[in-house]
C-alpha cells in the first residue's frame, strides 16, 4: 500500500530551532514570525512615540534638536503604518485563512516565507541612517514625515534613499502576501467552502489584498522617480527644473489613502467574528457587509486628493473629492449598522476581546466622524497640517486597527497557544488603553482647533496645559501596553488553563473545531463543511 500517514512523518521531522524560523514555508510558523515582529515594531514605533509626548511634554525645546525631532515623528510614523500594523495583518491571514477555509496551507509557500524575510532589512534601513551618524556619516535618517513630500525630499540627507529602498522591500513583501491570500482563497477552498460561505474575515482580506495590488505600484513608481530626481538628473518634482511637487501628491496619497482601508479592512473583518461569539448571536448583514468592503475598496481609490485641498487644485476638483470622500460614510456606515444589529439584544459576556472590539466601534466612530469633518473642503482650509488632523487619524488608526488587533490576539491567543490569558490583567490593559487613549488624543483635538500645526517640536505658551494633559495619556496609554507584552508572554510560556478547542462559548467557524494549538499541519485531508 502507498498510503502512509504523511501528516504523521511531517510533524516528526520538521527542522527544529533557528532553520524551522529561517527556511519554514509553513503557514502558522510564517503567521506567527510576522505578528512577532510587527509586535515588536509596535514596542518600538511606540518608543518613538513616547519620545515625542516627552519632547512636547513643556514648552521649549528640551529633548532633541529639530532635525532629530522631525525624524523621530517620520519613522514613528512609517513604522507604525508599514512595520507594525501591515505585517500584523498580514500575520493574521497567514495563521487564520488556511484554517478558516479548510485549506492544508498557504497557496505559495515558499513566495510565503520570501516576503516575509524581506520584513526585517526594510525594518534595519529605516534605522540604519542614524547609526550611520554615530560614525559620522550622513545627517541621520529620513525627515520628511511619513509622507515624503517633495521639494524637501528631494534636498534632505542619504535617510530619503535608505527609506525609499525600505519602502521598495515592503512594497514588495506586501504584494507577495496579497497574491498569496488571493490564490489561496480562490483555489485551496475546502468543497463545500463556496464564495457565499467564506468567513468574513477572509473576505475582509481578500478585498485588502486586491486594493493592495491596485495601488502599491503608484507609491513604488513615485519613488523610484524620486530615486531619480535625487541622482539622475531628472525633475519630476522638482518646480526648479520644470516639475511639480504637487505630482508626488498624488501619486503618494493615490496609493495613501487606500492604504488607511488596506489597514483597517482585515480588522473590520475579525470584528464581526468577535461581536457575534461574544453577544452568542449570528452576524447580522453578512452580505451588507461584504458588499460594503467591496465598495470601500472602489470607493477609496477615487477621493485621494482630500489630502490636498489647500494645494491649489481648482474648486470644481476640491468639490469632487469632497463629495466622493463623503460617500465612503455609506459603507462604513452599513458596517457600524450591522455592528450594531450583531449584538443588539444578544446575551453578551463581556470578556477582553470582546472589550477591545466595542473600544473598536466607539473609537473608530469618532475617527470616522472626525474624518468626515475634515472631509469638508471649506472647513479643512483651518483643521488641515493642524492637531486635529493628527488626534483624527490616530483615532482611525489606533483605534480602529489597533484596537482590532489587540481584540483578535486576545481572542485567538488560547487557540494558538492552548491557554487561556490572564483576563484580569485583559481587562486592567484595556480600561487602561481607554482612559490613556483618550487622555492623549482629545487634549489634540482641541489643540487643532486652537490652531496648533502639526510636526512642531516647540509650540506657543497657551498650548502647554493641553500637551501636558496629552503627555500624561500618552505615557499611560504606553505603559498600558506593557501589560499586553506581559499578559501575552505569559501565556505563550504555559501560565494560566488549559483551552478547549472551542475556546469561546459562542465561538463558531473550522479553526475552532481544531484543537488549541491546532496541529502543525492543519488539515491532513479537507475537511466537510455542511
Ligand atoms: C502609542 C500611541 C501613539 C502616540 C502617543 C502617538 C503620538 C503621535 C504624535 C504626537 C504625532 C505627531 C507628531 C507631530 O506632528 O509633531 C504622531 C504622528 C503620527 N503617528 Fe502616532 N502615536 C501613537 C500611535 C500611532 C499608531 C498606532 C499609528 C498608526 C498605525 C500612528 C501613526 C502616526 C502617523 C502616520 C503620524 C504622522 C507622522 C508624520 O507627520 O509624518 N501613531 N504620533
Ligand atoms: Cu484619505
Amino acid at each position: 500500500m502507498s498510503v502512509i500517514d504523511v501528516h504523521g512523518l511531517e510533524e516528526e521531522h520538521h527542522p527544529r530551532g533557528i532553520s524551522r524560523w529561517l527556511y519554514t514555508t509553513n503557514h502558522k510558523d510564517i503567521g506567527i514570525l510576522y505578528m512577532i515582529f510587527g509586535l515588536t515594531m509596535f514596542l518600538v514605533g511606540g518608543l518613538l512615540a513616547m519620545l515625542i509626548r516627552l519632547e512636547l511634554f513643556e514648552p521649549g525645546m528640551k529633548l532633541m534638536h529639530p532635525e532629530l525631532y522631525n525624524q523621530v515623528i517620520t519613522v514613528h510614523g512609517l513604522v507604525m503604518v508599514f512595520a507594525a500594523l501591515m505585517p500584523v495583518t498580514a500575520g493574521m491571514a497567514n495563521y487564520l485563512i488556511p484554517m478558516m477555509i479548510g485549506a492544508p496551507d498557504m497557496a505559495l509557500p515558499r513566495l510565503n516565507n520570501w516576503g516575509f524575510w524581506l520584513l526585517p532589512p526594510a525594518a534595519v534601513l529605516l534605522v540604519l541612517p542614524w547609526f550611520l551618524q554615530l560614525l559620522g556619516i550622513g545627517n541621520g535618517t529620513i525627515d520628511t514625515g511619513w509622507t515624503i513630500y517633495a521639494p524637501l525630499s528631494i534636498q534632505s540627507g542619504l535617510g530619503v534613499d535608505f527609506a525609499i529602498f525600505a519602502i521598495f522591500l515592503l512594497g514588495l513583501s506586501s504584494t507577495m502576501a496579497s497574491i498569496n491570500v488571493i490564490v489561496t482563497v480562490l483555489n485551496l477552498r475546502a468543497p463545500g467552502m463556496t464564495l457565499e460561505k467564506l468567513p468574513i474575515f477572509v473576505w475582509s482580506w481578500l478585498n485588502t489584498a486586491f486594493l493592495l495590488i491596485a495601488v502599491f505600484p503608484a507609491l513604488l513608481a513615485g519613488a523610484v522617480m524620486l530615486l531619480a530626481d535625487r541622482h539622475f538628473g531628472t525633475h519630476f518634482f522638482s518646480a526648479s527644473g520644470g516639475g511639480d511637487p504637487i505630482l508626488w501628491e498624488h501619486m503618494f496619497w493615490f496609493f495613501g489613502h487606500p492604504e488607511v482601508y488596506i489597514l483597517l479592512l482585515p480588522t473590520a473583518g475579525i470584528l464581526p467574528h468577535i461581536l457575534s461569539t461574544f453577544a452568542r448571536k449570528p452576524i447580522y448583514g453578512y452580505k451588507a457587509q461584504v458588499y460594503s468592503f467591496a465598495a470601500i475598496s472602489m470607493l477609496s481609490v477615487i477621493v485621494w486628493a482630500h489630502h490636498m485641498f489647500t494645494s491649489g487644485l481648482p474648486a470644481y476638483a476640491n468639490i469632487y473629492f469632497m463629495f466622493s470622500t463623503m460617500a465612503i460614510s455609506v459603507p462604513v456606515g452599513i458596517l457600524f449598522f450591522c455592528w450594531f444589529a450583531t449584538i443588539w439584544r444578544g446575551a453578551m459576556t463581556f470578556e477582553t476581546p470582546m472589550l477591545f472590539a466595542i473600544g473598536y466601534v466607539v473609537l473608530f466612530g469618532i475617527g470616522g466622524l472626525t474624518g468626515l469633518v475634515l472631509s469638508d473642503a471649506a472647513a479643512d482650509q483651518q483643521y488641515h497640517n493642524t492637531y486635529f488632523l493628527v488626534a483624527h487619524f490616530h483615532y482611525a488608526l489606533f483605534g480602529g486597527p489597533i484596537m482590532g488587533v489587540i481584540a483578535a490576539a486576545y481572542y485567538y491567543l488560547p487557540k494558538l497557544t492552548g491557554r487561556m490569558y490572564n483576563e484580569t490583567l485583559g481587562k486592567w490593559h484595556f480600561w487602561l488603553t481607554m482612559i490613556g487613549f483618550n487622555a492623549t488624543f482629545i487634549p489634540q483635538f482641541l489643540l487643532g482647533i486652537d490652531g496648533m500645526p502639526r510636526r512642531i517640536p516647540d509650540y506657543a505658551l497657551k498650548f502647554a496645559h493641553l500637551n501636558m494633559a496629552s503627555s500624561l495619556g500618552a505615557f499611560t496609554l504606553g505603559a498600558a501596553q506593557l501589560l499586553f507584552v506581559y499578559n501575552v508572554v505569559r501565556t505563550i510560556s504555559g501560565a494560566g488553563r488549559a483551552a478547549t478547542s472551542q475556546v469561546w462559548e459562542g465561538a463558531h467557524g473550522l479553526e475552532f473545531t481544531l484543537p488549541s494549538p491546532p496541529p502543525y499541519h492543519t488539515f491532513s485531508s479537507a475537511p466537510v463543511i455542511e
